[in-house]
């Protein structure tokens, strides 16, 4: 009797083995491919995802010609025009409080380099802000369309129809005597 058991247990554990190492094999198996699977779905799709909307970004932007005019200032006494870059004839270069001819669905860039104490400002016929360089909030700086961009060096815009209509003057935030007239190109 006791030899019969021995050779049953021994027997069993010689089955046990395999069949452990075989279900331990399956196991990992079914895991490894599915990790490796979620690696390489989360590799390959995140890397993708990433470049893409770096790619369609810069795109889309250089489509719009953006007007570049660099203004400076005389002192605390007037404003000069000193460059435009991407248009022809719309202000007197180094002239002082020349006026600017901007046409209605252009974008510009102003570079002001009278720096941080000249802040460049866009205003109606009675003097209200409509863009500002300043910290005071003009009145078409969070419309969409205007899209309005403002820094250190200067500020960007679309003159949009409803902005043009009010758009009178250039100013420096600080010194009155800093300002020119804004003209409003008609439409072509
Ligand atoms: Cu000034």
């Amino acid at each position: 009797m006791k030899h019969i058991n021995h050779n049953y247990a021994k027997r069993s554990k010689r089955l046990l083995l395999p069949l452990f190492l075989l279900l331990s094999g399956l196991v990992l198996a079914a895991c490894n491919p599915a990790n490796n699977a979620d690696n390489s779905a989360a590799s390959s799709g995140s890397s993708p995802g990433t470049e893409s909307p770096a790619a369609t970004t810069p795109a889309s932007s250089p489509t719009e010609e953006v007007i570049t005019i660099t203004i400076d200032n005389v002192g605390a006494t007037a404003w000069l025009v000193t460059t435009v870059e991407g248009a022809q004839g719309i202000a007197e270069l180094n002239t002082q409080n020349t006026a600017i001819t901007l046409e209605p669905g252009q974008r510009y860039r102003f570079i002001n380099n009278g720096g941080g104490f000249h802040p460049l400002d866009f205003r109606d016929a009675s003097g209200n802000f409509l863009l500002t360089q300043n910290s005071v909030q003009g009145s078409f700086e969070n419309d969409t369309e205007v899209n309005f961009e403002s820094d250190a060096t200067g500020v960007t815009f679309t003159l949009t129809p409803a902005l043009a209509e009010q758009m009178a003057t250039y100013w420096c935030s600080v010194h009155p005597p800093m300002t020119g007239a804004i003209n409003i190109a008609s439409g072509n």
